[in-house]
């Protein structure tokens, strides 16, 4: 059998695999190479992109999900808690980060991060993911207090926190490298970062969309470095404002060979462009056959990343459904209180309940899985608390 992606799977009849595939023949050969685990190269992800049958590419990317997963979905309870969305950058996809002048600004002190923490642990979250705008004023002492303060709080619930931008500002503001920035988080109670910051690498739509902040050389030096120190992060890549089919390809190919050298990624998150409230409202941001598509063709190219999640939040919670026969195996959490994207437009649910996630997930004729960050299962005692709410 051929090596599939490094990990021990059952030898399958792969000239059967791919008839079951039914793909046209101008992509047999691409769905050959699918079957047998061989890696498809740039020009591949573009014809992937610009194929008119997005069910076959859909089929093929499904393929690896299941020979990677099963039925297998997962899901996980946790709280986002965002301290303050002013912000120094002036990305211009953003409608989250704003002068701390305007009436939209917010600035939570400690107890108001620790009080939003003690509602997630009564619910029985196991993850709180922290991250900011780029506030002057909230410096690196600022979260090594917070997160010692929810440490010594909740020594049991995962801090996903901050993003390279802001490990990025941190070392800057302080003279210091990341990794003594990334130790000092780390001591403080920093179990793993979250991918955002990502956005789009290849430097003709970077230099547009976000030319201020952390640039992609530095993205990837601060993920080095987490995942040097033994923790995980996700990477993400904003879609469906200026860029083109061969930046995405450009992107998750970086991403890939990243993650031949570290093997730190745990997940990739595709995150649907919302423009409302952004420089960029004049773009009419992405429908859900490019959200399919660039699950799908992610799955394919990205085939040494365990999971793919389909990010409800960002592309709703019905088109999160269907992107689980797209190539994604996870919805990501209960989440709670989501400003980055309400702020530009989401009309999705800032919170879905247990119940609702996993409706969901079996509705797609899938086994729901709770899993901690870290991807394992996470068992609950009878009647304990699972972060499930009444539905609204
Ligand atoms: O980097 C900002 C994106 C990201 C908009 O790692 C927008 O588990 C759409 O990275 N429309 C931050 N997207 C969020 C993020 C994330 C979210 C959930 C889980 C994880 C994880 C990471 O949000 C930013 C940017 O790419 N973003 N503005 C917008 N208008």
């Amino acid at each position: 059998m051929s090596d599939w992606y490094g990990l021990d799977l059952p030898p399958i009849d792969e000239p059967e695999a791919l008839a079951r595939l039914r793909l046209p023949p101008d992509l047999e050969d691409l769905g050959a190479k699918v079957v047998c685990g061989e890696r498809l190269d740039f020009d591949e992800g573009l014809r992937l992109y610009a194929h008119p049958d997005l069910l076959a590419v859909g089929r093929m990317a499904d393929f690896v999900r299941e020979r990677r997963h099963g039925d297998v979905v997962f899901y996980n309870v946790n709280r986002h808690i965002n301290p303050t969305n002013v912000c120094i950058q002036g990305c211009t996809f953003c409608a989250f980060g704003v002068k701390g002048t305007m009436p939209q600004s917010w600035e939570m002190s400690h107890d108001e991060v620790y009080e939003r923490a003690a509602e997630c642990a009564a619910q029985g979250a196991t993850e709180i993911h922290i991250v900011s705008g780029v506030h002057p004023q909230y410096d690196l002492a600022w979260y090594e207090t917070c997160f010692r303060g929810l440490e010594e709080r909740h020594p049991e619930i995962h801090l996903k926190t901050l993003t390279a931008v802001e490990v990025a500002h941190f070392a800057d503001a302080e003279g210091i490298s990341y990794r003594e920035v990334l130790e000092r988080l780390r001591a403080a109670g920093m179990d793993s970062m979250p991918g955002g910051g990502a956005e789009i690498f290849h430097p003709e739509v970077r230099e547009q969309i976000c030319d201020t902040k952390c640039g992609t050389e530095d993205w990837f030096a601060i993920h080095r470095e987490v995942h040097a120190m033994g923790l995980r992060t996700n990477a993400t890549m904003l879609y469906g404002h200026i860029e083109h089919a061969r930046h995405r390809v450009d992107h998750v190919l970086r991403l890939r060979e990243f993650q031949d050298e570290t093997g730190g990624f745990q997940a990739f998150i595709p995150l649907a462009f919302h423009p409302e409230n952004t420089a960029l409202d004049h773009l009419p941001g992405p429908g859900i056959l490019l959200d399919l598509r660039v699950m799908a063709v992610s799955r394919l190219l990205l085939d040494n990343f365990a999971h793919l999640k389909a990010y409800w939040i960002m592309l709703g919670p019905k088109t999160a459904q269907v992107a689980l026969s797209f190539g994604a195996d996870d919805l990501d959490g209960t989440v709670v209180e989501e400003r980055i994207v309400h702020m530009a437009g989401a009309t999705s649910p800032e919170e879905m309940t247990v119940s609702q996630l996993r409706h969901l997930i079996e509705g797609a004729g899938r086994v729901p899985v709770e899993r901690d960050t870290l991807y394992r299962a996470v068992v609950r005692k009878e009647g304990a608390p699972t972060g499930a709410r009444t539905p609204a």
